[in-house]
């Protein structure tokens, strides 16, 4: 009878979920009671505060909730200390902080106790790759929430100013603090005052949710849209328009966060063109921001075509310049040495540079992963990161202690992720790719998070049925849900990353993408008069002896840049771990592996279970249609069937690309290509062509 009942339940109750079309994200709140929030101040943050609760209270009916700013020496920058009762913190923000705290608490089930929770990082900063014309670079969602294209693209309509501050709310509900707005492949353009009318406005609308705008600057601004001869930082005149222009800037937005410049990199401008380096081209920025409390983010995503290794450059390249940089300034480094890899060691200037800060940067939008269409969740990569040791300062220096001031006192702590939102209705384009915009923002708010608990709390927020007032139906329905749905869905999430890179580039293989769109394989592109570090087979070194970049010390020794132990344990294949044997190695085909297969065999055998994972996501996914909206269901049921067309097209592209080197079979338990090379290529051809 009982089971009667329960089934009964479940299917009324699934006839309550509602059409989603996954614009709310995880910001599905909806009160079931009233609170009656305490609160003496008032200002335009702590309204929001006050709304955001009784909207979304699921608390006690009626009881008494206070927020309270108050300064007190445990709780940092914009933190906050919850409890049953209420919010104390030293800001208004924080208190904002707080009550989104408390509202996800309420919503995961997860226990409301007194408990202070500080950031790791005081500045958590999104970099928009957004074009002023409205299209994004690496963006797979739609054109920009910013910028658009045509007549009016300046014009600020109150639709523009309904979509910012949705965004910036879902920013703040995670503990983004910061908005780069335009493309670090800047235009000049983006410092005129048209533009910076634009910014104004956007700024306006993220204030009140604590997120402070940053803009992405062209080094050669002063000459461009200057009327400037030069653009040389030692030039009087160019410090000059740089001091004119910060002044211009502050008196419009006086909250204004700084500048983020791509400097001599794929060809942007920079201090190099004029003979000199990157700190005096940092400094003298830094310097006409320096009155106002404005910071730069200087990239360190620095590499020439003429070095042997494109790995060890940006180290090579900063590592002569720490100490030298202007307090104001940081150095903004990508997780890998190389670029947004599916997996890459942690670029070694994580820890080395003492004297300068140091930020991390991560892509949230998949360029190499997969984009909106695979099904990627990427806290277990960024977790990996973080937790590298090392070794800078003894054991235990991970990448995380390393940049959260933990170890060394920077005057600025920040980590910034590159944005994958775009004007599509449910923001990401993919609806799990929401999951990589809210582990961004809660790991830079909490490294020490696990990648569990960050999709245990979205899939929560995200799908969990919200719709039935029944409470007893709620619980049946719950029960139910985390058994049958949260289970197998987080499970999927925890293991998508490691199943991408098998299908994409095991044991430390990298940069073997089709070219231009970083979408497909594409080992084999390498045309004359294109520059090598641009072309697969400069990653892959694939021959008939063997594979691998040789990176040891008999290769190009960027492992010397690591600290020991690190640098022996890589240079040593017996010791270097398994993926990233490739990485750092070129081995032949029939290298023992510790499985004691050949190298050969075991990429087979990861390609294949790549793949197979990919099958096992979609029989996953299938299983939980009932727990699903119809929409969001469908969307990510046939997007997992693209990833498994495109996981197949890698293992078949890769293996038999490879085999021609190899001359080996590939293993006879391993599932047979279903594709041949030579229509590989062709298509790959003519993709190439369709796009000249
Ligand atoms: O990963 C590469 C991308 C470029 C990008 C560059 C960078 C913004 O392919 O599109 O340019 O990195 O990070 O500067």
């Amino acid at each position: 009878m009982k089971t009667i009942i329960f089934f009964f339940i479940l299917i009324f109750a699934s006839f309550h979920l509602l059409a989603e079309n996954g614009h709310k994200l995880w910001l599905r709140y909806k009160n079931t009671g009233t609170v009656n929030v305490v609160c003496q101040m008032n200002s335009a943050t702590l309204t929001i505060a006050k709304e955001e609760l009784q909207n979304g209270w699921r608390g006690k009916d009626g009881a008494s909730f206070a927020l309270t700013v108050k300064q007190d020496k445990e709780i940092k920058g914009d933190g906050f200390k919850i409890s049953k009762n209420g919010i104390q913190a030293n800001t208004e923000l924080g208190i904002l902080y707080g009550v989104y705290e408390i509202l996800r608490r309420q919503y995961t089930g997860e226990a409301i106790d007194e408990e202070i929770c500080n950031p790791s990082y005081e500045r958590r900063i999104l970099d928009h790759w957004d074009n002023l014309n409205g299209t994004i670079e690496r963006g797979y969602a739609g054109l920009s929430i910013f910028w658009r294209s045509g007549k009016d693209s300046l014009v600020v309509t109150k639709k523009d100013r309904e979509l910012w501050k949705e965004y910036a709310r879902a920013d703040a509900s995670i503990g983004i603090n910061g908005a780069v707005l335009d493309n670090v492949n800047a235009s000049p353009l983006i410092l005129t005052t048209g533009c910076l009318n634009r910014v104004k406005a956007i700024a306006e609308v993220l204030r009140p949710y604590g997120i402070k705008t940053y803009l992405a600057i062209n080094f050669a601004s002063p000459s461009v849209i200057g009327g400037l001869k030069t653009s040389d930082p030692f030039d009087p005149e160019v410090k000059k328009w740089w001091k004119d222009k910060a002044k211009e800037i502050y008196s419009m937005i006086p909250d204004f966060g700084g500048f983020l410049v791509k400097a001599n990199s794929e060809g942007q401008p920079g201090p190099q063109n004029f003979g000199r380096t990157h700190d005096d081209g940092a400094n003298m920025i830094a310097d006409a921001l320096k009155p106002f409390g404005g910071i730069v983010m200087w990239r360190a995503f620095v590499y020439s075509p003429n070095d042997k290794d494109r790995a060890r450059q940006a180290y090579n390249e900063f590592m002569l310049l720490d100490g030298k940089f202007r307090d104001n300034v940081i150095i903004q480094v990508k997780n890998g040495p190389v670029d947004f890899q599916p997996r890459e060691p942690f670029n070694p200037l994580f820890g080395a540079m003492k004297k300068t800060s140091v930020m991390p940067e991560l892509q949230v939008t998949q360029e190499y992963l997969g984009q909106a269409i695979h099904l990627v969740f990427l806290a277990t990569m960024w977790k990996e990161f973080l937790q590298s040791d090392t070794y800078q300062e003894g054991k235990g220096s991970t990448v995380a202690r390393c940049t959260d001031g933990s170890i060394y006192p920077q005057k600025y702590t920040a980590i910034a992720g590159v944005a994958n939102i775009g004007l599509d209705t449910n923001w990401c384009g993919h609806p799990f790719a929401q999951a990589n915009w809210y582990a961004f923002g809660r790991l830079a708010w909490n490294n020490n998070l696990t990648s569990e608990k960050i999709a245990d709390e979205w899939l929560k927020l995200t799908f969990k049925p919200t719709a039935s007032e029944d409470k007893e139906m709620l619980t049946a329905l719950s029960v139910e849900w985390n058994l049958n749905f949260l289970k197998p869905v987080k499970q999927m999430m925890l293991n998508s990353r490691e199943a991408a890179v098998n299908y994409m580039m095991p044991l430390g293989l990298h940069h073997i993408f089709a070219a231009n769109d970083h979408y497909g394989p594409g080992p084999w592109w390498g045309p004359k008069g294109v520059r090598r570090d641009w072309t697969p087979p400069y990653y892959h070194q694939a021959d008939t002896n063997g594979i691998g970049f040789d990176r040891t010390r008999t290769g190009s020794n960027a492992l010397s840049q690591y600290h020991e132990p690190l640098a022996s344990l890589f240079n040593d294949v017996k010791t270097c771990p398994e993926v990233y044997l490739l990485w750092f190695h070129h081995l032949p085909w029939d290298y023992k592996m510790k499985s004691e297969r050949t190298l050969w065999d075991a990429l087979c055998y990861h390609y294949e279970a790549g793949l197979q994972k990919v099958r096992e996501f979609q029989k996953v996914w299938d299983k939980v249609e009932r727990y699903v909206d119809p929409e969001r269901f469908a969307l990510v049921q046939s997007k997992l069937r693209q990833q498994c067309v495109n996981a197949q097209l890698w293992k078949d592209a890769c293996l038999l690309y490879f085999q021609q080197f190899s001359r080996k079979p590939i293993p006879y338990d391993i599932e047979r290509p279903v594709h041949d090379l030579k229509d590989i290529i062709k298509n790959d051809m003519e993709r190439l062509r369709r796009r000249d």
